[in-house]
C-alpha cells in the first residue's frame, strides 16, 4: 500500500522507520524544485545551497533536460548492451567531442566511473606498459573522496567511511594532497606505479583547493614516469568551478578548453552528477583510443550504462551549460560570493575563512572540529531559508546551481549574513 506524505513530520519518522541509518540529513523535507529553489512539504521556500553535491548545476527540474527525459520515456527506455540502440551512438560521438576525447564508457553512478577508470588504467598498465601481472600501483591523494564501493574506500582515510568493511582492495599508495614532491618520490622510488587519481578541488575533504599548477605539474610527473594522470570531475566538472572542466584551469571559454594553454588534458577523466543536471544517473569514463582499446567486449559493462534514456538526458543537460554558459556566470558569480564572504569573515568572529573556485566554496568556521557550530549554523540558515550541509565540523559548502541571477546571489549572501550576525553559539 502507498503512504500519502502530509507533512515533514511524518515523512522524516518514515524515513527513520524503514530506511537503513546511513544518512544524518538536515531535518528538512523536500517536496518540489525548480531553478535555484527548492520547496517543503509545508510549501516553504528554499535557495538550495548544495545542489545534490553539484549535481543540480543545471537548476532544479530543467525543463529542457525534464523534456528529453519525458520524450525518450514514452519512446525507449532501456535495451541493455546485448543490443544497440539508436541514441548511444549520437550520445557517444555528442560527448567525445564535447570534451575532446577519443572514445567514452558510459556508466550511472560517480563511483562505478571510479571503478571503470581503475580498470581501464590497470589493464592499460598490463597489456600496454608490460607490468607484471597483478603488481599495478594507483597513486591517490589523502582526504580523497571518490565514492563508497568497497574497492574505492580501500583508499580512503575516512574512518567512518572505511572502518569494518574490509578486507580492503590492495594496490593504492596515498600522498598528502597538493605535493608534487612527495609525487615524484614516489613515482621515481615504487615500482610499477601506473596512475594517479585525483579531484583536481578536493570537495569532501572541504573544497581544498590545490596550487594553481598542482594539476599541470602533477600530469607532467606522471608522464615522466609513463603513468596515466586519472582526474576526477565527478564534483568539480560541468561548469561547477567556472571553467567546463576544474582541469582547464582559469578558462571559462565556451567548451573550447582544448585549445587553451591553462588546459590540462587528463588521460582519463571521470565524470558524474551534473553531466544528467541530477534528472536520472549518468556517469562516463573518458579517454584516448590508446588507452581505451584495451578493455574488449565481456570485460566491462552494466546493465544501465549507456541506456537511451540517459543518454538523451546527458545531451540535454550539457546542451544547457553551453547554452546557458553556465561556466561564465559559475565565475562571476563565485567571485561575487567569495568577495562577499571575505567581508564577513573581516567582520564576524564565527567564520574563518572563504575558499574555492567558481560556485564551489567552502566557509571555515571558527570552531573546532568536533563542535556542532556548522551543523547548527546550517539549521539557522535553513530556518532563514537557504539549504547548506556542513563537510565535516567546522566547514560549511556553498554550491547553488549555476542558473543563480546576480541578484538571487545577493539576496543568499544576505541571508547567510544575517544568520551569521544573529547567530549565539
Ligand atoms: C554521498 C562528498 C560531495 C565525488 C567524487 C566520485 C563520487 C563523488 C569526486 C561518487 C560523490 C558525493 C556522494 C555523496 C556525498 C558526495 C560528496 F561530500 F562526499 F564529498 F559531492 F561533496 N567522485 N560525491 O564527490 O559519486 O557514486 O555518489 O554518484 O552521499 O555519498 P556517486
Amino acid at each position: 500500500m502507498q503512504t500519502t506524505i502530509n507533512s515533514s513530520k511524518q515523512a522524516m519518522e518514515l524515513e527513520d522507520q524503514y530506511g537503513a541509518h546511513n544518512y544524518h540529513p538536515l531535518p528538512v523535507v523536500l517536496a518540489k524544485g525548480e531553478g535555484v529553489y527548492v520547496w517543503d512539504v509545508e510549501g516553504k521556500r528554499y535557495y538550495d545551497f548544495l545542489s545534490a553535491y553539484s549535481a543540480v548545476n543545471q537548476g532544479h527540474c530543467n525543463p529542457r533536460i525534464v523534456n528529453a527525459l519525458k520524450e525518450q520515456a514514452e519512446t525507449l527506455t532501456l535495451t541493455s548492451r546485448a543490443f544497440y540502440n539508436d541514441v548511444l551512438g549520437a550520445y557517444e560521438k555528442y560527448v567525445t567531442e564535447y570534451f575532446h576525447f577519443d572514445k567514452v564508457l558510459p556508466m550511472n553512478t560517480g563511483a562505478e566511473a571510479v571503478e571503470t577508470a581503475i580498470k581501464v588504467c590497470r589493464k592499460w598498465a598490463y597489456e600496454k606498459r608490460g607490468v607484471p601481472e597483478n603488481e599495478a600501483k594507483i597513486i591517490v591523494c589523502q582526504n580523497n573522496f571518490h565514492g563508497r564501493t568497497t574497492t574505492v574506500i580501500s583508499f580512503s582515510n575516512d574512518e567512518v567511511a572505511r572502518k569494518n568493511f574490509g578486507p580492503y582492495t590492495p594496490g593504492f599508495i596515498k600522498i598528502p594532497y597538493d605535493d608534487i614532491e612527495a609525487l615524484e618520490k614516489v613515482l621515481k622510488e615504487e615500482k610499477n606505479v601506473v596512475g594517479l587519481l585525483v579531484e583536481p578541488i578536493q570537495g569532501e575533504a572541504g573544497v581544498y583547493t590545490p596550487a594553481n599548477d598542482f594539476v599541470r605539474r602533477a600530469k607532467e610527473a606522471c608522464h615522466r614516469h609513463n603513468a596515466l594522470f586519472i582526474a576526477d570531475e565527478v564534483q568539480t566538472g560541468i561548469a561547477r568551478t567556472g571553467s567546463l572542466l576544474a582541469v582547464c584551469g582559469d578558462c571559462s571559454c565556451e567548451n573550447k578548453c582544448e585549445r587553451q594553454p591553462t588546459y590540462t588534458k587528463p588521460d582519463i577523466l571521470i565524470l558524474g552528477k551534473a553531466l544528467s543536471g541530477g534528472v536520472y544517473p549518468v556517469s562516463a569514463v573518458l579517454a584516448d583510443n590508446e588507452v581505451m582499446e584495451v578493455i574488449q567486449p565481456g570485460q566491462h559493462g552494466s546493465t544501465f550504462g549507456g541506456n537511451p534514456l540517459g543518454c538523451k538526458v546527458a545531451m540535454a543537460a550539457l546542451d544547457v551549460v553551453q547554452d546557458e554558459k553556465l561556466m561564465v556566470n559559475a565565475r562571476k558569480l563565485g567571485k561575487l560570493f567569495r568577495e562577499r564572504m571575505q567581508e564577513l569573515v573581516e567582520k564576524s568572529d564565527l567564520v574563518k575563512l572563504v575558499r574555492g573556485k567558481g560556485l564551489l566554496n567552502a566557509v571555515v568556521i571558527n570552531d573546532s572540529e568536533d563542535s556542532s557550530t556548522a551543523w547548527d549554523l546550517c539549521v539557522a540558515l535553513k530556518e532563514n531559508g537557504l539549504l547548506a550541509k556542513p563537510t565535516h565540523g567546522n566547514i560549511i559548502r556553498f554550491a547553488p546551481p549555476l542558473v543563480m541571477t546576480e541578484e538571487q546571489l545577493h539576496e543568499c549572501c544576505d541571508i547567510i549574513e544575517k544568520t551569521i550576525n544573529e547567530f549565539k553559539k
